[in-house]
């Protein structure tokens, strides 16, 4: 990838020399061209500003030298031919498009970027009409504060986009446990932990120690859900049916509604199973509190009522348990059940292989839906008595973004 700058503050770029991209440059993976936009002036005093048309406080970049700049950096016509690799100019502004890790992912598949970093109040507007013309142009902002000028969007966006790059980061595995990234489905990251195992009477905490990747990974998992819920909820944001109706993560004040849910659809389980040997059937409300915090559950409301659910949890590293899909039974047969089935699996941390479930062996129904989301028996594996259990392996779509 090769990554220019034009700016009127070239030693700005600097720090790109060290550290990460240039460690990347090193390697060989990138290349960084840092353009002085006063070398696109021709008057004695390199001019770059002037006087805003309508009135108004500070100045705006004058037009010229961005052209300038850009003749000798794009390709002169638009019609250069998109996959080969058409540059792609980054203005840096605080009215772009919000800078996120999906966009970093996208500006990481391109084979050439070039920042312009504007100052002053900004750059005359037909500067990026121009550069439009000629290239795929994205003005993004790197948050909701103002800076000073668009040097260190610039910067921030570069490295958020070379440690993607392919090749860069040493194990690539570490990508993928990051906050923001597609892989973790959003959520922030778990606490981390190093030696000593105590240091000034703070403990290390046991389960970290303790050897079972199992527990240790569930653990991490419920670690970064709660700190999302704290610090980000936003990133919580539940997904919605098709009627807009949320699904929204269960708290503990729904315990009681769950529990008579839960009696409601396992009295039908007992029918169809003809028998009350079924543990979903005997359970107490203090057992559903206590199962809430241990497993990921979400909740559907409609006016009011709770009226579906259903859980996941960490079995082992990589095993995605699933259960407790319920369905008030005057909404079954509408494709909640469906829809939750799909949410379950979508929200499973990045680290899941296989999704496993069991139901009865006498509910058909449920397994015919289970079939359908493309689980599969397997009489093979334990399963409770008078159940069956089915597992689907997980197939995890390429989030990378072209921009073919
Ligand atoms: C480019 C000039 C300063 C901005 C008058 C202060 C990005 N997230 C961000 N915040 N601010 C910028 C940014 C600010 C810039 C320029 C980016 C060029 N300024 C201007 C408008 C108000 N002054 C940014 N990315």
């Amino acid at each position: 990838m090769r990554l220019d700058y034009v700016t009127i503050f070239p030693d700005f770029f600097a720090p790109l020399a060290l550290s990460l991209p240039g460690k990347a440059a090193a390697k060989g993976l990138v290349a960084f061209g840092v353009h002085d936009l006063r070398s696109f002036t021709h008057d004695r005093h390199r001019t770059v500003d002037d006087t805003p048309y309508g009135g108004g406080a500070g100045m705006v970049m004058k037009p010229e030298p961005w052209g300038e700049a850009f003749d000798a950096l794009l390709p002169a016509d638009t019609h250069a031919d998109a996959d080969a690799g058409r540059p792609t100019v980054v203005f840096t502004t605080p009215s772009g498009e919000p800078f996120d890790q999906a966009l970093a992912a996208e500006l990481a598949t391109r084979e050439h970027l070039v920042f312009a970093c504007g100052r002053y109040e900004g750059i005359d507007q037909r500067v990026i009409d121009h550069a439009r013309e000629r290239a795929e142009v994205r003005e993004i902002s790197l948050g909701d504060y103002v800076l000073n000028g668009g040097e260190v969007a610039a910067l921030a966006i570069t490295e958020a986009v070379v440690r993607l790059l392919p090749g860069f980061m040493g194990n690539a595995e570490s990508l993928v446990e990051e906050s923001h990234s597609a892989e973790t489905g959003g959520l922030l990251e778990y606490p981390v932990y190093t030696k000593p195992p105590t240091w000034r009477g703070r403990e290390v905490p046991e389960v970290l120690r303790s050897g079972d990747h199992g527990k240790v990974a569930r653990w991490r998992h419920e670690q970064a859900v709660r700190r999302t819920a704290e610090r980000r909820p936003d990133l919580l944001a539940p997904s919605v049916l098709d009627d807009g109706t949320p699904i929204v993560r269960a708290v503990p004040a729904d315990a009681a509604e769950l529990l008579v849910l839960q009696r409601a659809c396992w009295v039908q389980e007992a029918l169809a199973n003809d028998s009350l040997d079924i543990p979903a059937l005997h359970e107490s409300l203090d057992d559903v509190r206590a199962w809430l915090t241990e497993w990921d559950t979400w909740v559907v409301r409609r006016a009011g009522r709770l009226v579906a659910a259903v859980r996941g949890r960490l079995e082992g590293e990589d095993t995605w348990d699933i259960g407790r899909i319920m369905v008030a039974p005057d909404l079954q047969g509408s494709g909640l059940g469906r829809v939750l089935l799909e949410h379950i699996q979508q929200v499973a941390p990045a680290s899941v292989t296989s999704y496993v479930l069991f139901t009865g062996a006498g509910s058909v129904r449920n397994q015919r839906m289970y079939r359908k989301a493309g689980f599969r028996l397997r009489p093979n594996l334990p399963a409770p008595a008078g159940a069956v259990v089915l597992t689907k392996t997980v197939h995890r779509p390429d989030t990378r973004r072209t921009n073919l």
